[in-house]
């Protein structure tokens, strides 16, 4: 028998199981809280983890969701780009009014309302990721193709160059 899921990685399970995909979220003792985290917890690269954060518009107030590369800092000049306005990052409180997580197990799905989406170019090199499933120990295996149909997101090079 599986442990039960926590209510918010229950959601993202429904999320997922609604959506017609087999992938099944885990819940682990070790906290994947950081992307660092998560790759050691699951033992894969840094790179195939998914960042999921939030970001809005200095002059709508509207969110742009951005899932990245967990070995990637964005650069907020090419999410500007893509947005029409400059933008920042969402606080905490914002963060959980739109996506209906805290910080630290934001999933792609499972939000309460549909958020436009920017997927990082570089997690299509790989042929598996894993992403938070609404809580700090929660994750759930995809892959780049799964991640796109989930979150219906606008493919672009967003990584801030070293
Ligand atoms: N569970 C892990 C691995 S999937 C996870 O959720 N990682 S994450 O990168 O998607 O989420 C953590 C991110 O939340 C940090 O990279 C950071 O960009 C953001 N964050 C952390 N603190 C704050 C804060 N106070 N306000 C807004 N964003 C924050």
């Amino acid at each position: 028998m599986e442990a039960q899921l926590s209510r918010s990685a229950q959601r993202v399970q429904d999320a997922l199981t609604a959506l017609g995909l087999s992938c099944r979220v885990e819940e682990r003792s070790e906290s994947t809280r950081s992307a660092e985290e998560a790759a050691q917890v699951v033992g894969c690269d840094v790179g195939q983890i998914v960042k999921s954060l939030l970001f809005r518009g200095t002059v709508s107030g509207n969110p742009l969701f951005v899932l990245a590369s967990g070995r990637n800092r964005v650069a907020e000049a090419r999410l500007a780009e893509i947005a029409g306005e400059p933008i920042a990052k969402a606080n905490a409180a914002f963060v959980r009014e739109k996506t209906g997580f805290a910080i630290g197990g934001v999933a792609p799905l499972g939000h309460p309302e549909k958020l436009p989406t920017v997927i990082d170019e570089d997690l299509l090199q790989y042929q598996e990721l894993w992403a938070a499933a609404g809580t700090p120990a929660a994750l759930f295996r995809l892959t780049p193709q799964e991640l796109s149909v989930i979150t219906d997101g606008q493919i672009a090079a967003i990584r801030e160059s070293a």
